[in-house]
């Protein structure tokens, strides 16, 4: 026990964490914690709106496999992180918010930013300590700290801002660090009867070998079974792209290929994956999921086996380890699939060949509206054109986040990457305006690596104040954005299904690069598509040179695939007065 301020047990607890970078925003209800950031080695980080701190911490941590730290004044502070830490909870981000709170002597009487703090997070975190008294200060704020590791999401530390000051007796605690097993050895042995007998296995490969970085032993697994592997929806990193076994993505704009190749499963093993629903929808006209394979599903969070999807086997394990336990039970064990293996490669070899086929040749979008805003746009670039030429030119180690908008989702399927830890989507919380400061998080955890962010015009418009950041605090990337002068994923309804009556979804923008440039960032307008891949690799070197660039896209108003095909309903009306709205075919 050591003699201390709570400022003090505080920050000695960070730095028992191996805490070195806080995003936030200043303010007088930690300042006496904050003053002491520079003597223990933490970067406080400031930015320009609390909601891009939150995101930061989320990209700082999938970056890095380590906990990202936000932290904010009491009250609105707060109450702007709300929507950073929904998103931060449904992509197992190990997030610590840290949340002061107006003092103790006021609370309850509607003082000044005073707000309960703890029931807004309580449904998206996984876990929150209250500092109930000063001389728990190092207690609680370690516990915070072990229980976004071990639950892989948000956690919230809330400390009344007058606890702050004082002294006490602390121990600072050893972060608590539980090692991960491959899952039990009865639900081991029932996986790997099953793969034994499988004729046509098929993996899943999920966030939980992202977050495991368990590309070897999934590999490993993949061969030994000569299984087909498809990357679940937004983890296009889960497996590496140039392997013969890879598919490609699932769900909302994925690999046909892999769609045809899961379909044809007897048995799926879902590898490090909740099988989300959305990431499993029907698409390209495909419903393509094996109704009657039978599914081997490993999670780390045992509350998601058989959640969504009818299992045979669940494995509460760590993706990684149960990959490699799986392995070590089929060496030597015949495998009923090794007979076709030969023709299992074939069919994917020549699945993905089709598909890149036809992705090269699907250079635009050929629905009668798309046609017809292609036609008053001829000057400007297709979507999807643009999209392969980003592709192509991303550089290898590269780290990319994708926001929420229809060019976004259609760029799914020319995101591949050889390593874990490079896609960073929003993922199913959803929300416009995740990818800018995502990825400046991540370069914040990554310096070394190319840090890219593609975000469409309506999302940009929420987000790019974050350039600020970027400027001031030295952590140069690229922001590649999507002017199509509309909320397009949103317009997408609209045209499908309310007769092209758009309310609120058509933008007028100002130049983008022009307001890049006045913020002191490199801005570019690119409306030619030979100038795209250039631009991406110049704007990639620039970052050595600590130059954030911002590319303004010009592209047609064209768009892909619906989101929400399965949620949205022709337009029925009941009253006389809305009797006009209720088409729902355009010219009608
Ligand atoms: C915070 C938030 N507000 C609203 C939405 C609903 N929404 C989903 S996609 C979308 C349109 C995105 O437009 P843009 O960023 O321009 O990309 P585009 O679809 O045009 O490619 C909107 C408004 C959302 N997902 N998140
Ligand atoms: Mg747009």
């Amino acid at each position: 026990m050591t003699q201390m301020t709570p400022s003090e047990a505080f920050v000695e607890t960070l730095v028992a964490n191996g805490v070195t970078d806080v995003f936030g925003i200043v303010g007088s209800a930690f300042m006496d914690a904050l003053d002491l950031f520079p003597s223990a080695g933490i970067r406080f980080i400031p930015v320009v709106h609390e909601q891009g701190a939150g995101h930061m911490a989320d990209g700082y941590a999938r970056a890095s496999g380590r906990h990202g730290v936000c932290l904010a004044q009491n009250g609105p502070g707060i109450t702007n992180f709300v929507t950073a830490i929904a998103a931060a909870y449904w992509a197992h981000s190990p997030v610590v918010m840290i949340t002061p709170e107006s003092g103790t002597m006021t609370m309850g009487l509607g003082g000044f930013q005073e707000t309960d703090q703890l029931p807004i997070f309580s449904q998206i975190t996984k876990y929150q300590g209250h500092v109930n008294n000063p001389r728990r200060m190092a207690e609680i704020t370690g516990r915070c700290f072990d229980r976004a590791m071990l639950e892989m999401g948000p956690a919230q530390l809330n400390i009344p801002r007058d606890y702050l000051y004082g002294a006490a007796d602390y121990e600072i605690p050893e972060p608590i660090r539980i090692e991960r097993g491959p899952g039990g050895p009865k639900s081991l042995d029932a996986a790997a009867t099953l793969l034994a007998g499988a004729k046509f296995p098929v993996i899943v490969a999920g966030g939980g070998i992202v977050m495991a970085d368990g590309t070897e032993p999934a590999v490993a697994l993949a061969e030994q079974l000569g299984a087909p592997v498809v990357t679940s929806y937004l983890h296009n990193d889960s497996f590496p792209a140039s392997h013969p076994l890879w598919c490609g993505p699932l769900g909302y704009q994925g690999s046909k290929a892999g769609m045809k190749l899961i379909a044809q499963a007897d048995v799926v093993l879902a590898l490090g994956t909740r099988l989300g629903p959305f990431g499993t929808l029907p698409q390209h006209g495909m419903d393509y999921w094996p109704k009657d394979a039978k599914i081997i599903q490993i999670d780390a969070d045992p509350k998601m086996l058989g959640l969504v999807k009818k299992i045979s086997v669940g494995i509460c394990g760590d993706a990684a380890a149960a990959a490699h336990a799986l392995s070590e039970r089929l060496a030597n064990r015949p495998l009923a699939g090794s007979a076709s293996r030969e023709q299992r490669l074939d069919r994917v070899r020549r699945e993905k060949a089709e598909w890149e086929k036809e992705l090269g040749a699907w250079t635009q979008e050929t629905d009668p509206y798309s046609r017809q805003v292609i036609e008053e746009g001829k000057s400007l670039m297709h979507p999807r054109q643009m999209l392969r030429e980003l592709e192509r030119a991303l550089p290898k180690d590269a780290m990319v986040s994708t926001d929420i908008g229809n060019i976004c989702s259609v760029s799914n399927s020319y995101l591949r990457f050889e390593r874990p830890k490079s896609m960073f989507a929003a993922m199913s919380f959803g929300n416009c305006g995740y990818a800018f400061p995502a990825i400046i998080g991540a370069k914040a955890a990554a310096p070394e690596r190319p840090a890219v962010a593609y975000v469409g015009d309506g999302a940009w418009t929420m987000s790019f104040g974050e350039i600020m950041t970027c400027l001031r605090e030295k952590l140069p990337v690229t922001a590649v954005v999507f002017n199509n002068r509309q909320w397009g994923a949103e317009k997408k309804n609209q045209v499908d299904f309310y007769a092209h009556r758009f309310l609120g979804t058509d933008l007028e923008n100002p130049s983008f690069a022009a307001i890049a440039r006045a913020m002191g960032a490199e801005g570019q307008v690119i409306e030619r598509l030979g100038d795209v891949g250039p631009a991406l690799e110049a704007g990639c070197r620039a970052q050595r040179d600590g130059k954030t660039t911002i590319l303004e896209m010009m592209l047609t108003r064209e768009l892909g695939d619906p989101f929400r095909r399965d949620a949205l309903a022709k337009p029925k009306r009941m009253l006389d007065k809305y009797a006009a709205t209720s088409v729902a075919e355009p010219g009608r």
